[in-house]
Parts: C-alpha cells; sequence; structure tokens
C-alpha cells in the first residue's frame, strides 16, 4: 500500500520525466549567420544547428528579406550526423534585414520553431 508522501514522490518523478523530454526536443544551439548579426557579404548558406537529429521531410526554413520579400531558398540538406539543417541561398542578398523563419520535426516526433534575424551591411 504506497503511502500518501510516496505517491507524491512518484507524481514528482513523472512530472521531471515529462519536463525533461520537452528538453529533448531539437532546440537551436547555433546558428549561422548568428541571432542579430551583420554580416559583410551576402552568405552563400544558412546553418542551423539542433541539439537533435532532424527529419528533413518536416524540416525547412522560409526567409524574408526587406520589404518582407521572401527570399528564394535551395533544397535543404541535413549534416552533422541529421542534426544541421544547411539551407542553400542560390542568389545574392542584398543589403538589409532578414529574417529566418524556421520549423523543425526531429526523430522523437517532436516539432520545434523559432525565428531569428540578421543583417546584411549595405
Ligand atoms: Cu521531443
Amino acid at each position: 500500500m504506497p503511502t500518501l508522501s510516496r505517491l507524491v514522490a512518484l507524481s514528482t518523478v513523472a512530472i521531471l520525466g515529462v519536463a525533461g523530454q520537452a528538453l529533448a526536443h531539437a532546440q537551436l544551439t547555433k546558428n549561422v549567420p548568428a541571432d542579430k548579426a551583420t554580416v559583410a557579404t551576402s552568405p552563400a548558406e544558412l546553418d542551423l544547428h539542433f541539439s537533435e537529429e532532424l527529419d528533413i521531410k518536416f524540416s525547412g526554413v522560409k526567409v524574408t528579406g526587406p520589404d518582407k520579400a521572401m527570399v528564394k531558398t535551395g533544397d535543404a540538406m541535413l549534416m552533422d550526423e541529421g542534426k544541421t539543417l544547411m539551407v542553400p541561398l542560390p542568389e545574392m542578398l542584398g543589403p538589409g534585414a532578414y529574417a529566418v523563419e524556421w520549423h523543425v520535426l526531429s526523430t522523437d516526433g517532436h516539432k520545434t520553431n523559432g525565428t531569428y534575424g540578421f543583417t546584411v551591411k549595405p
């Protein structure tokens, strides 16, 4: 027969277990260009490094430039044992502010998303 304190302890473990899984979702750990970075030349690609392995079919980015114009991106590829999403930028980026909206599905079946931005120097 479990005591009340034992039940409390067990449910605490259960809650911590769920929180631990939440932390295990793919988090963006590093990106190039970095968030709020100013780059002198147009980057040839975007690199997004994640904490978990990704499923390429459900992972991608949307890039918008000055005046919210869509930026053409090449086919995204996975590198670094599936943890890095590499997105080619086939066209030169003109000076201005760019926003990168990313969404990924990690191989544990969880989705995460976020936004960051960088600036190409005039
Ligand atoms: Cu997860």
